[in-house]
């Protein structure tokens, strides 16, 4: 489909408007226009006037009235919204996939395997509405109860990346829907109509189900104009939000300042460790798409290739003919397997990452550069033999650069080096021996929040909590009981007895 059918198709053709707190758009007339411009070709794809701070006020009012009565709605109809949300979800899968292509870069099949993510996290949430379970404890008192229940918690605010433009909300929209809670959604400035054209679906479906206005809302502006007020505003109790390690750090800062709650998903800097007893049939794919798959822009894209020193001839030798097959292009085409990077800038830093590896001492084993013919966003990923200590391995770069590094003796030497950058986010181990995967595993292995095992560093499942340790920020969103995060907790304690008994046997008579 041509990019005018499409974007005409999921409402994002023509000026859109910045804000949204369901059906109703609206955005002050006095800020700038934002063009968003396609990866694909370097053409505008659409613009939208961005909301200013009143334009958030009048957000936040809406997501505020709207939580009184959205958390009186039992856990699981709200659930059966969020399944009719899925339905109309799949309806536009190939729509909604097609955009993100258009919009980000990534190659179709990730598209639309993005929307899948959300239909699958929208089916979690359908089943976790039934199961908001909080505790029961025996008490300590005669006739008492002990339990704990959850409770919404209020207006959330989700704070997205470029990099999964629609994905990412989901994890948290949907799961915080379900728990009661109202959500604000401010997406990338780089991807803005991927949002607006998922809150006019969602919308659709909250309108014709007879929904209040206000349970998800949209705000596209400047962090200047509405981004920092966001964040220091206390009406949002919780701030999810998904980027670089430094603007998350102003993040949690921000928050915490109003002691509001943050789930961080910042940085990583991923490796595989591939040793002696890895099975290369299984770890060269993984590594591949794992380092070159979004073109390097995922959080949990391969970084870094640890291997061991009796492995790194043939683990390189099949890794660069890999690279070889692959082919760049328009993300849409079938067959291509790398797209265009976000942006200029992005591509602008991918030829710096490559000049500083070579500077610091790396060894260009493949690829690098960027392909000019085919727009200013395309490059050939590179990969750079490079030793664990030199600087720019401990930084996470967000393009397809990928640093081999080698190790010798047991798998605790791979895990030193693994264990020595400052973030947490993915990790994988390739080994057919069970002993060192079972290291990797354990207390002394990866210190990530996610680690696999034969199995790359990107592509995580929603079913499990997705989120990182140290500098990737410690939050966890979609899967497991990451739903804790989204509700109140309250321990209840109830006398049933017609005695006032104090806990700890404390007697105070009087
Ligand atoms: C991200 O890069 O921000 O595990 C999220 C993965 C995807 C999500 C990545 N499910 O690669």
């Amino acid at each position: 489909m041509d990019k005018k059918t499409l974007t005409a198709k999921l409402g994002v053709d023509g000026l859109c408007k910045g804000a949204s707190t369901g059906i109703k758009w609206f955005a002050s007339e006095k800020t700038k226009k934002l063009v968003s411009y396609s990866p694909v070709d370097n053409q505008p794809l659409g613009s939208i006037q961005c909301a200013d701070a009143g334009d958030y006020e009048r957000v936040m009012t809406a997501a505020e009235e709207a939580f009184l009565k959205w958390r009186a709605v039992p856990a699981p109809v709200r659930g059966e919204i969020v399944r009719k949300i899925a339905l109309r979800i799949r309806e536009n899968k190939e729509n909604l996939g097609s955009l993100v292509s258009m919009e980000m870069g990534k190659i179709l099949q990730e598209g639309m395997g993005e929307v899948q993510e959300m239909i699958d996290i929208c089916d979690f949430a359908v089943g976790l509405s039934r199961q908001l379970y909080g505790l029961t404890m025996p008490s300590e008192r005669p006739e008492h109860r002990l339990m704990e229940q959850w409770h919404p918690l209020g207006p959330i605010t989700v704070i997205s990346a470029y990099n999964f433009p629609i994905a990412v909300w989901s994890w948290n929209a949907m799961i915080a829907a379900v728990c009661g809670d109202v959500v604000i959604w401010k997406p990338s400035s780089k991807t803005p109509l991927c949002a607006i054209a998922v809150q006019k679906i969602v919308a659709e479906v909250m309108e014709e189900n007879g929904m209040p206005e206000g349970v998800f809302n949209l705000i596209i502006g400047s962090g200047r104009d509405v981004g920092e007020i966001m964040l220091e505003d206390s009406r949002a109790r919780l701030v999810s939000f998904t980027g670089s390690t430094g603007i998350g750090r102003h993040v949690g800062e921000t928050v915490a300042k109003h002691f509001g709650r943050a789930i961080l998903e910042l940085g990583g800097n991923n490796a595989a460790i591939v040793t002696e007893h890895a099975d290369l049939s299984q770890a060269i794919p993984g590594i591949v798409f794992g380092a070159v798959g979004t073109t390097g822009q995922r959080c949990t894209s391969t970084r870094r290739v640890i291997v061991h020193e009796s492995k790194y001839e043939e683990t390189v030798r099949r890794l660069a003919a890999a690279y070889g097959k692959l082919t760049i292009g328009d993300p849409l085409k079938d067959g291509v397997h790398i797209g265009p990077l976000v942006d200029a800038g992005v591509a602008e830093d991918y030829v710096k990452a490559c000049e500083e590896a070579a500077a610091q001492g790396g060894e260009l084993l493949y690829g690098g550069g960027l392909l000019p013919d085919l727009g200013p966003c395309y490059a050939r990923p590179a990969i750079f033999k490079m030793s664990a200590d030199m600087p720019l391995v401990k930084e996470e770069r967000f393009c397809p650069i990928l640093y081999v590094i080698t190790y010798g003796g047991p798998v605790e030497n791979a895990l030193d080096i693994h264990n020595s950058v400052i973030h947490g986010l993915s990790s994988s181990i390739f080994t057919t021996d069970f002993r060192e995967a079972e290291k990797f595993l354990s207390y002394a292995g990866s210190d990530c929040g996610i680690a696999n095992v034969n199995i790359g560093t990107n592509g995580a499942e929603i079913g499990g909590a997705f989120g990182g340790e140290k500098e990737t920020g410690g939050g966890r969103e979609s899967g497991s009981d990451a739903w804790k995060g989204y509700m109140r907790r309250q321990s209840n304690a109830v006398n049933y007895s017609s005695e006032m008994p104090l806990a700890q046997g404390i007697k105070f008579d009087f």
